[in-house]
């Protein structure tokens, strides 16, 4: 068999050509980075669970009508996307202070904001991602004024959704980020949600507790990063309810 050909490697994914043209096979690898890839390490099943947490994300919201390049899971690592073309922006959307806007601001993590906040940041590795405005968008053309109205509207519908979502299992979105891709139809173009949503780009607080199911478990040396996702995909059904210890089981 003819190997595949790789399109890209990232910190946390391989992208594959895909079997028709127009798709691409994303693979979630184990790797985790923070702080622009500083912190490295390799972690055993986030992969796994990653990719099943985005298709169940990505599916939710096909099915709630906002678009996504997400088309089918593959197998335990990989799923089946529609390629598009990456804007080159992070989208972040804030529910409640953390991370880099509590230390930006001297807000203290955790207060709730008056009204969900969306931010850009121009994607970016070796500068860091900075933070952007839509000035700098508009002025060195990323995306078109039309582009950050479908943009926002498309943030703030991932925010709504997946907010409820969480509610639902009492778990707390404090913010999120996600990347949006352009695909042609003919003459016309759209924008769709890309890349992939996981608790590696959420921010995920236990609704009673406070605990953090999401990658800052890693970034902030909090204990299993595995435990906390896995916790996350059972609240979610999206893994059996089993402590993962299965014993062979007789069926009669
Ligand atoms: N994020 C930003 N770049 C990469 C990722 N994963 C996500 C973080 C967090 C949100 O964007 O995981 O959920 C805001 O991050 P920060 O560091 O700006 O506070
Ligand atoms: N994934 C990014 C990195 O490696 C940022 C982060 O999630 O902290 O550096």
């Amino acid at each position: 068999m003819a190997r595949r050909k790789k399109i890209y490697e990232g910190k946390a994914k391989i992208l594959y050509e895909g079997p028709e043209p127009g798709t691409i096979v994303q693979y979630f690898k184990d790797d985790a980075t923070a702080f622009n890839a500083e912190k490295m390490a390799t972690i055993e099943g986030k992969g796994v669970l990653n990719n099943r947490l985005s298709e169940f994300f990505m599916t939710g919201l096909n099915n709630v009508g906002v678009p996504t390049h997400f088309m089918r899971r593959l197998n335990m690592r990989e799923q089946l996307v529609r390629a598009c073309e990456i804007v080159p922006l992070e989208i972040i959307v804030r529910n409640f202070a953390a991370g880099s806007l509590s230390k930006r601001l001297g807000i203290e993590e955790g207060t709730a904001l008056p009204r969900p906040i969306v931010e850009y940041c121009y994607k970016d590795d070796k500068l860091g991602d900075p933070l952007v405005t839509e000035e700098h968008i508009a002025a060195f053309g990323w995306a078109s004024q039309q582009d950050m109205d479908d943009i926002l509207s498309l943030a703030l519908r991932v925010n709504d959704y997946l907010s409820g979502l969480m509610y639902g299992v009492g778990i707390k979105l404090i913010d999120f980020k996600i990347e949006i891709g352009r695909v042609y139809d003919g003459d016309f173009q759209r924008l769709i949600v890309a890349d992939e949503i996981s608790p590696d780009s959420c921010r995920l607080w236990d609704m009673e507790t406070g605990a953090h199911l999401d990658k800052d478990v890693f970034r902030r040396d909090l204990g299993s990063l595995t435990d906390a996702y896995t916790e996350v995909a059972r609240r979610l059904g999206v893994l059996p309810k089993t402590n993962g210890h299965t014993k062979p089981t007789l069926i009669n």
